[in-house]
Order: structure tokens, then sequence, then C-alpha cells
């Protein structure tokens, strides 16, 4: 019996909601229109919205599946906004698999990823921010991570991007009133106090993309990359940042050949951490792939940090690596190997350019390091950051940059208006007003099956 269909609306999806394999309990998942006479088919019984009911699923034969909890949220009041149906079963591999697959006879299909929160914002439950923070909830390696996501989910940053929006959509209908008066423009531009607005506006725009940033930061961490000659201690301080023996350290140059990576934490930031080939010309056909990866990663980097010997510091051979790196990126020298100069770690900074004294041997010096990548990553420890993701920044930039043309256009009020009408478009798509298709098919893909 197909007990889910019905012409014009939406399919029943249905999917494991819990992960596969041995577990105390496994949830399958049912969204759609209606789903009382599905619930009745699965259990016998009609069940009463939002209480556990204790029920059980049988065949289509009448054979007992499973017992276990069933839970029917009525739509609008649910995750997706429809009808939704929690089946809650023992968690093993085959019985949720037999239990779903009794869904998909009941009439649902297979639910793709992403598609029950696409639902909740398509039925206008959450918008775009907040479903991109499920799954960045999801996917936090970090409680600050995961705290800065639940905060964005629960609508945080949402919230301040609509008050960005209010406030522009406030000044864009003073000046579209004014338009139509073409006389009184530049009593507008006083009495409207459109600069002053404008000003305003701008201030709290940084002030969001700041608490963006930071979250985009805690999600997202930093890529730093250790490049040096042979032998200058790459291997060894990745393993001392690391706090594991990751890779392989002799007194031999030319040890490490393909690169090694480390992930470690910094008051809650993933550092993303490379340790490469030496740099260095050589005939060995392996080491020369390991060095074009070296290269490879360089180009990707947040960070590049160029590991130098302490006893003979910066010399010929580090200027011309230092002359190869990509011109933006951000870098940090070490002089590593203190213990045998007989220094002391320190940090050491001549305009831009910071070098850090330490030992990968002994540690000394190492929190140094550490402090100096979250500096370079821009972190300040603040406890109000929203989770973000590189679209939201770009938008918030993009929302910026015509904030800024429209200051340069006054005072001619048609240009200015139209500025400020595309930085509202451009903040709209972080919530999700206006986003094409195939931006929202990009989005929830990347969600798992059963969210
Ligand atoms: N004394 C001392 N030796 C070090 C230090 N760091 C690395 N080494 C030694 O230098 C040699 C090369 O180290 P390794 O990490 O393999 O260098 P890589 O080729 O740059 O990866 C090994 O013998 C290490 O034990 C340090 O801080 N102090
Ligand atoms: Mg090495």
């Amino acid at each position: 019996m197909n007990v889910a269909e019905s012409p014009t609306a939406p399919e029943t999806i249905a999917a494991l909601a819990t992960a596969a394999g041995r577990a105390a309990i496994g949830v399958v998942r049912v969204s759609g229109p209606a789903l009382l006479d599905f619930a009745q088919a699965l259990s016998g019984q009609r069940p009463v919205a939002r209480r556990a009911t204790l029920s059980t699923f049988r065949a289509a034969d009448g054979s007992v599946i499973d017992s276990g909890l069933l839970l029917y949220f009525p739509a609008p009041r649910s995750f997706t906004g429809e009808d939704v149906l929690e089946v809650h079963g023992h968690g093993g591999a085959v019985v949720v698999q037999m239990l779903l697959a009794r869904c998909l006879e009941l009439g649902a299909r297979l639910a793709e990823p992403g598609e029950f929160t696409r639902r909740a914002y398509v039925n206008g439950k959450i918008d775009l921010a907040q479903a991109e923070a499920v799954i960045d909830l999801i996917d936090a390696a970090t409680i600050a991570a995961a705290r800065s996501a639940v905060r964005s989910l629960q609508g945080e940053f949402s919230r301040a991007v609509h008050l960005l929006l209010e406030q522009l959509i406030e000044l864009r209908a003073l000046v579209e009133a004014t338009l139509d008066f073409p006389d009184e423009e530049v009593d507008f531009l006083e009495a409207a106090d459109a600069f002053g607005r404008l000003d305003r506006l701008q201030q709290r725009l940084a002030q969001v993309f700041e608490r963006a940033q930071q979250g985009h930061l805690l999600q997202g961490g930093l890529q730093v990359v250790l490049a040096g000659q042979p032998n200058v201690g790459k291997s060894s301080l990745l393993n001392r940042l690391a706090g594991d023996e990751l890779a392989i350290v002799t007194p031999l140059p030319g040890t490490t050949r393909d690169l090694v990576r480390g992930t470690l934490q910094v008051e809650g930031i993933p550092l993303h951490v490379i340790d490469t080939a030496g740099l260095r010309d050589t005939d060995d056909q392996i080491e020369r792939i390991g060095i074009e990866r070296t290269w490879r990663e360089i180009e990707r980097a947040d960070v590049v940090v160029l590991l130098v010997d302490a006893r003979t510091g910066v010399g010929a051979a580090e200027r011309a690596i230092l002359a190869q790196f990509p011109a933006h990126l951000a870098r940090l020298t070490v002089h590593n190997k203190i213990d045998l100069a007989s220094r002391g770690a320190e940090r050491q900074a001549t305009g831009d350019a910071v070098t850090i004294a330490l030992s990968a041997r002994t540690g000394e010096g190492i929190e140094l390091l550490r402090q100096e990548l979250l500096r370079i990553a821009g972190w300040h420890p603040t406890e109000d950051v929203f989770i973000a993701r590189e679209r939201h920044l770009r938008a918030l930039l993009t929302a910026g940059d015509h904030l800024d043309a429209a200051r340069a256009q006054l005072p001619q009020l048609e240009l200015f208006a139209e500025e400020l009408r595309l930085a509202q478009a451009a903040l709209s798509t972080i919530t999700g007003e206006f986003t094409a298709d195939d931006l929202l098919g990009e989005i929830f893909g990347r969600f798992c099956i059963g969210k």
C-alpha cells in the first residue's frame, strides 16, 4: 500500500537519522505532507502528536520488524514544517535497514543529502544561514566551534544581518521617496542625515564582519606550512606542536619526502600544520616530487613558517626561498635549535617581519610560536562569535563595497540609491531571501543523508 502518494504535494522522504553501525538505538526519520496513515500502517496505531508512543513496527505481511518508539510531529510544528515521523528502533545495522526499507515500501523515497534541512528552509522554519549552521554544528571539531555554530543556528547571525538590512531598507526608502521630489534632494540629505545613517551602517557592517570572520576561523582554522632547508628541524617541530611522533626524524638530510599533516588546537582554533620535504636541489627523484608538493602546499597556505638553524640564521639559500613565496602570503621565520646555539627563546619583530627563536627538541619557545600563529590568523578571543562561511564573508564584503561606492556617489541620489540596492541584494544572500537554486543545491548537497 502506498499511503504517501499525492499528485501535487511534495514527496515523502525517509532516511536513517543516526549513524550507521551498531548502537543502542537507530532512528529513521520521515517527512512528508501527511503521515498519519503512514504511521498507522507502520505501527498499527495512530500516534499522538509530540508524544513518544511505544509501538511495534510491522512488515507488510504483519511480521514484526522491531519494537520501539514512534514520534509524530504534525505540520507545521516540526523540523521540516511538514509532518515528521521519527521511528526509534534498535540500533542494529540490519534492523534499521529493515525499518527504512519498510518506510520506502509505504511510499517514501530515500532522502537526498540535506533534504530535511532544505525543506526546513523552503518552508520558512529556518533561513539559509541557520541551515548552514546545522551542518557546521555537526561538523564542529572543537567546543568553541560548536558553540558558535549553535549561536548561528539559533539565529544570532541572521538577526545581526536582518538588523543591517532593516537600516539599509530604511535609508533606501528615504532616498527613493526623495527621488520623486527632485527639488528637495539637498534638503533630504540634511534632514534625513544620509551621511550619518550611512556611517552607522558601515560601522555595524564592519562589526558583523569581524564576528563572522572569527567564526570562520574557528570552523576552518589555519593552514600552516613548515618550510625550509633539509635538516633544520621541520619534522621535529611538527611532532612537537602536535605532541605526537607524526613525522620521521633523523639526522639525515632529505628524510621527509612526502607531506605529513597534523592538526592541533590553540585556544580552540584548529591549526592544520603541514611538514614538507626540505627545499634543496636534489637528484633524488622521490625527493624532487616531494619538493614540488611542498611548493603546491605553500601556494594554498594561510601562513608559511620558514625554519632555519639558529646557528647559521637566514642565509643566501633562505633568501632565495623567501623570494619565491607568493607575495601576499603571511610568513614567519623560526630560528630552531637554540639549545645548540646557547640562545634563549624570544620573539623579535622588525617592521612586519617576525622571528621566533625556539627549540623543537626541548620545547622552549613553542608557546611563542603558537601565539604568533594565532596573531597572524587575526584571532582575538571574544565570546559572541558566529559561525560563518566563506560565502557569508564574501557577501558582507560585497555589501561593504557597495556602501563605499554609495558614499562616493553622494549627492547623486539615483546612483546612491542603486548602490544601496546592490548592498541589500548582497546581504540578502546570507539569509537566503534572494538565492539562486544552484547555490541551494551546492549548500545542501554537502549535508549527509538524513540531515
Ligand atoms: N639539538 C637540537 N636538535 C634538533 C632540534 N630540532 C631538530 N633537531 C635534530 O635535527 C635533525 C633533523 O631534524 P628533522 O626534524 O628531521 O629536520 P627536517 O629535515 O627539517 O624535517 C634531527 O637529528 C633532529 O633530532 C632542536 O631544536 N635541537
Ligand atoms: Mg623532515
